[in-house]
């Protein structure tokens, strides 16, 4: 009995709110688990609701009208090309069950490489697959994620009614479109993440400044909460307020002051570092982010190194208003930068894979669901809209005027930052990125002397044309 629209397997917390959101939208869900108790005991918990499950995967594949539309959640890992996970092996115990044209959709955190890997391989099965980055979390996925899908358009209009309706809508737009081909969804889901390490750790600076400026916790939840009204509106400045406020049950304390300062990290902000290595795209402010999460779970040797270790006193004067609107602009601009370079990698990579992305329906798919979801998204979207062919988003006249009016108040952040010795890594990346990207003659002159020098690397020349290349006969240094 072919009845159900739509087929999940893999009953964690992230699959069971999606299926609730697909279900809640008026379509009949097919489910199945490896465990088959799990299966058991979400029907039983859902009872009247439009769930069909299956203890077999013959059973659940008979289950759905075809063409089939079948989404993989499973634990995904493999970063190779070569490697196989969980998603490999779901694929594979369905590739004989399927017939012409099902569809796949891979909805997990996929390696694009990976997905790029599976494309081409169910392909040649004459199967069509999907690899979706599906941002949100588990409410994100229960009320309307922000999905980013990979693949062909032909498949993408099959899929469309379906994601369209499950997706979270700002201003009445649904938070999905058709990204692009292959790997291009989970591409862009891996950089969206890459930024969400960024804006994380950007807050986290502005919080540890306030923290050795002596504010209380309560004070930084109020400081957050009301940045949440302005321009740094955005999920993330949200739930720095209600994290900062949050007591302990048992001792009253703030929470935040009860957990250990070890960050974890599951890997996709050291995929796309990787990438952007690849790619030889600035990410400078994503790259601190990332580094410093794996310093911070260095816990031991940093307690030992802060009895050893010289800093200096942390000396801050200005007023507590002034630091806040100082440290404000610092944030915000710095957040400008990450954007730009996540952006900018985008484009790189998008450039290079000829996936025809769409920078501003990007953002705009951002603005709702997802981890990152704030409100100057719209800002970029209509950067891109305006100029759909901008260099780096920092020349966008709304960002040039917001880095050129904040910029007096990021500079005294990461100087006092710097002279009180608390650590800004990713403010001041990201000021250096700044200022390095404006500087019209960088000091790379004196590195391609040094080049020539010990390597006769050759260098051009500024009174010649672009293009020849000179050599000097360097003295010999002995020694
Ligand atoms: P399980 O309940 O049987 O462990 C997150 O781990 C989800 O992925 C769970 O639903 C889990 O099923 C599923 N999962 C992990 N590895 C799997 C595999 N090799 N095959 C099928 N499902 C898998």
């Amino acid at each position: 009995m072919s009845q159900a629209d739509f087929g999940l397997i893999g009953l964690a917390v992230m699959g069971q709110n999606l299926v609730l959101n697909v279900e809640s939208r008026g379509f009949t869900i097919a489910v199945f688990n490896r465990t088959t108790s799990v299966t058991d005991e979400f029907i039983a918990k859902h009872q009247g609701k439009k769930l069909v499950g299956s203890h077999t995967l013959e059973d659940f594949v008979k289950s759905l009208k075809r063409p089939r539309k079948i989404q993989i959640m499973v634990k995904s890992n493999a970063v190779t090309d070569s490697e196989r996970d969980a998603v490999d092996a779901v694929i594979e115990q369905l590739i004989p069950l399927l017939e012409e044209d099902d569809i796949i959709i891979d909805g997990g955190n996929s390696f694009y490489k990976a997905t790029e890997r599976r494309d081409a391989y169910l392909a040649e099965k004459k199967l069509r697959f999907i690899g979706a980055g599906v941002s949100g979390g588990e409410e994100g996925a229960r009320k309307g994620p922000s999905i980013m899908p990979g693949g062909p358009p032909s498949t993408w209009e099959v899929m469309k009614p379906i994601f369209e309706s499950i997706a979270a809508k700002v201003d009445g737009e649904p938070c999905v479109i058709h990204i692009g081909p292959g790997g291009a969804g989970h591409y862009v889901k891996m950089i969206h993440n890459g930024i969400e390490y960024g804006d994380m750790q950007l807050i986290c600076e502005a919080y540890n400044i306030f923290k050795h400026a002596g504010f209380t916790t309560d004070e930084m939840a109020a400081i957050f909460n009301d940045w949440n009204e302005g321009e740094l509106l955005s999920y993330l400045i949200q739930i720095t307020g209600k994290a900062l406020e949050q007591k302990d049950a048992e001792t009253g304390t703030p929470i935040v002051e009860l957990i250990v300062d070890k960050a974890g990290q599951k890997g996709t902000g050291q995929w796309t570092l990787l990438n952007a290595a690849e790619n030889a795209v600035v990410i400078s402010t994503i790259n601190a982010a990332v580094e410093a999460r794996i310093l911070s779970s260095q816990k031991k040797q940093r307690v030992a190194a802060s009895a050893e270790l010289k800093g200096p006193a942390v000396n801050i004067t200005v007023s507590k208003a002034d630091l806040v609107k100082k440290v404000h602009d610092a944030l915000y601009a710095s957040k400008i930068i990450s954007y730009a370079q996540g952006l900018d990698l985008i484009k790189t990579m998008g450039e290079k894979k000829n996936w025809g992305l769409d920078l501003g329906r990007i953002a705009a798919i951002w603005r709702g669901g997802c981890i990152i979801r704030a409100r100057f998204l719209n800002r970029i979207t209509d950067a891109y809209r305006g100029n759909p062919g901008l260099v780096n988003l920092m020349l966008d006249p709304f960002f040039k005027d917001v880095l050129g009016r904040t910029q007096q108040n990021w500079r005294e952040v990461v100087s006092l930052a710097t002279l009180s010795g608390i650590p800004a890594p990713a403010f001041s990346a990201s000021l250096g990125y700044y200022d390095s990207y404006r500087a019209a003659r960088l000091p790379a002159n004196l590195l391609q002397a040094q080049r020539d020098f010990f390597g006769a690397h050759t260098y051009e020349r500024t009174d010649k044309p672009e293009g020849q290349f000179f050599h000097t006969d360097w003295p010999e240094v002995i020694g």
